[in-house]
Formats: structure tokens, sequence, C-alpha cells
């Protein structure tokens, strides 16, 4: 699969485990707003913390699942969670800490609790070298693989339910392979597919939507921006901070654009989305920059998020702070802001611009 690498990453997880008190109790956090390739990688290692290793094992979340397709792959895998906000967190012994890491700001782990296994595929923070047992395979286009070659080296398969969900989520987290994958995310995905259940994949990905998704991308579309190769969408106040980056994927879609940014408030928090067609862009450090020490982010080459706190919930500033995010994007990217105007999906010509020119203006 990937040479002798799964297997022997595998041992040593089980080394640190088996070292663990048998009656220690773990909890399982992942980054906030768990997207499919957090819930079904938590999901996982909860089965072989139970399954294989006789551990008692909470699988908790923070912030909250707003994607109606995510809602329908807790369903399929039956997930049992529980918010942070009821975690209480003396009660566990470890923690481990999936497609996420330490003080990275997108997940809940007080400063002072340091995990003790982080298992994900973003660029290593130093907060989580230094943690007992660390898998970080930046290579792979999904944790969720890591974890699936961890459950198959231990000599169980996936259910069907999991096939499901984990097809699911290398598809979406990938893409559908057209965004960073690796070898080792193709042969889990070939391995899995004829495991899955069509039936529940199709509940999945055909999903009923609430009015309000309508609502927001609508929205999104009455505020596009753009200056050359780059597009912008402003969303305002959301009721969930995941349409962020559906929305960011999909005007990435938009023909002649390589760079598209969305940027939404939900509670007292900016989200921001960026994302690139440029295999050779890095886009989560461009959101570091972006960020500076206003708040926190990060991500892989094509695809980055991040937050600022919005200065008063609900006030107008939001709004500026938006459109000043935008500006400054287009700075960064060698764009002149001044030239960031509206674009009206509404009327105009249906090709703006030939392709082929603006691909060209790429950074
Ligand atoms: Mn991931």
């Amino acid at each position: 699969m990937n040479g002798d690498l799964p297997r022997l990453r595998f041992e040593a997880f089980g080394r640190y485990v088996h070292g663990t008190p048998s009656r220690a109790s773990w909890l399982i956090l992942t980054h906030d707003n768990p997207d499919p390739d957090a819930l079904v990688s938590m999901a996982l290692l909860a089965r072989l913390l139970r399954q294989v290793f006789r551990r008692h094992a909470t699988i908790a979340y923070g912030g909250m699942i707003g994607r109606a397709e995510n809602r329908e792959m807790v369903k399929v895998l039956g997930l049992e969670m529980i918010h942070m906000r009821e975690v209480s967190w003396r009660r566990f012994d470890r923690f481990a800490l999936v497609d996420s890491q330490p003080r990275t700001g997108n997940n809940q782990l007080p400063a002072d609790l340091s995990p003790h296994v982080v298992i994900d595929h973003h660029p290593p923070r130093k907060a989580s070298l230094a943690c007992p047992f660390v898998d970080i395979r930046r290579d792979y286009g999904a944790t969720a693989t890591i974890l699936t070659e961890y459950l198959l080296a231990s000599g169980h398969e996936p259910t069907r339910r999991q096939a499901t969900a984990l097809v699911y989520a290398i598809k979406a987290e990938t893409q559908d392979f057209g965004r960073e994958s690796a070898g080792p995310d193709h042969v889990v995905y070939d391995r899995l597919l004829p495991k899955v259940d069509r039936r529940l994949m199709a509940r999945i990905q055909h999903a009923r939507l609430p009015l309000s998704y309508f609502r927001n991308l609508h929205r999104a579309l009455e505020s596009l921006e753009s200056v050359s190769s780059l597009v912008v969408s402003h969303l305002g106040e959301v009721d969930q901070p995941d349409i962020v980056p559906e929305i960011a994927d999909l005007l990435l879609r938009l023909e002649g654009k390589t760079w598209s940014l969305c940027t939404g408030m939900h509670g007292d928090r900016v989200y921001l989305s960026l994302r690139t067609t440029n295999p050779r862009a890095d886009a989560g450090n461009l959101m570091r920059r972006l960020l500076r020490r206003r708040g926190k982010g990060g991500g892989h080459g094509m695809m980055a998020g991040g937050w600022i706190p919005a200065p008063r919930p609900g006030s107008s500033e939001g709004r500026t702070i938006e459109s000043q995010l935008a500006r400054e994007l287009a700075v960064a990217l060698k764009k002149n802001p001044e030239r960031l105007l509206p674009l009206s999906v509404a009327s105009g010509p249906d090709r703006p611009e030939a392709p082929e020119r603006a691909a060209k203006t790429d950074s």
C-alpha cells in the first residue's frame, strides 16, 4: 500500500496505547465544525480504541455540524458524540486529536492540555511534535486514509457504513481527487469502493437542504466581487459556518478564476475560506500571512481556512473587516485592490474574459 509505513506506524500507535493504563478514559477530539474527514476519522479511532485496545473512548466535537451532508453522514455512521460544552475535562486521562493539531485555534482543546495522540495531515505544528504519539502525514489527502490504514493493519475491515462514510469523506476532502491527494488515498478509496452502500451514499450526497442554504447561496451570488483571477464573496451573518468553505469551493468553479475567498460571520467570529486551482500554491501559508496576529488559521496547498474575532457581534464593523481581508488578499496575490469590483451574475456578458487569458494571470 505505502510500503511498510502503515504497519510500522500502527505498531507504534499500538505500543503507545498498550503502555497507557487499561482503565484510562480517552477523549477523541477534532477541529470545530467537523467536516466528513474529521467525523469518519473520529469514528475509526473510537472503534480501534474500543475494539482492538479495549479502552473506554468518548467522541466530542466543537462548533456545529452545519452541512446537511455531514449531518446525514453522522447518522449513517451512527456516531455518538458529545458537544464540547458538556465535556468535563478532568474525567478523561488521555486525549487524541485527529485532523487537527494543538494550538492551531481550530479546536477546543484547552491551552494547558497537551494531547497524547495527534493524527493529522496538515503541516506539523511545533506543539504537536512534543506530544507522546504523533502521526502527521502531510502528503496524505485525508486523515481518514491514515486511520483506515490503521484499521486494516489491525486486521479489521471497515463496516459497510464506515466504508460508505470513508469513500464520501475522501471524495469530499479531495474534491473527487481534483485536489491534493496521494497514492494511499487512491488505494484506500479503491479498496473500499466495492463495500459502499449506494443507497446510503445517495442519502448523504443528496441530503435535503434547509431554505437557509438557498438564502446563503443567494446572498453569496449577490455579493460577488472580482479582480482578474480572484473571485470573492462576503456572506455577512450566516446561521452555520460550514457554508463559508462550501461557497469558496463553488466559486472556484467559475471560469477564468484561479483563487476564491469566501467570508462570513457566525457568533463572535469572522470566518474565511481560501481556495486555489494552482497545485503549486501555498494557500495555508497565505492564510496565515493574511491573518497575522489577528486570528487563527492554516491549511494545505490548495485550501485554507481561518477566523478572526468579530469586533462586536452583529455590528457593521464585521462587514468592514470582510472587505478589508479581501483587499489584503488581492494585494498579497499582486492584484490591484482598487479593481476588486462587484461582479454581477444578473446581467452582463456570459464570458467577461477569455478563460485562457485569465489563467495566465495566475500567481
Ligand atoms: Mn482533513
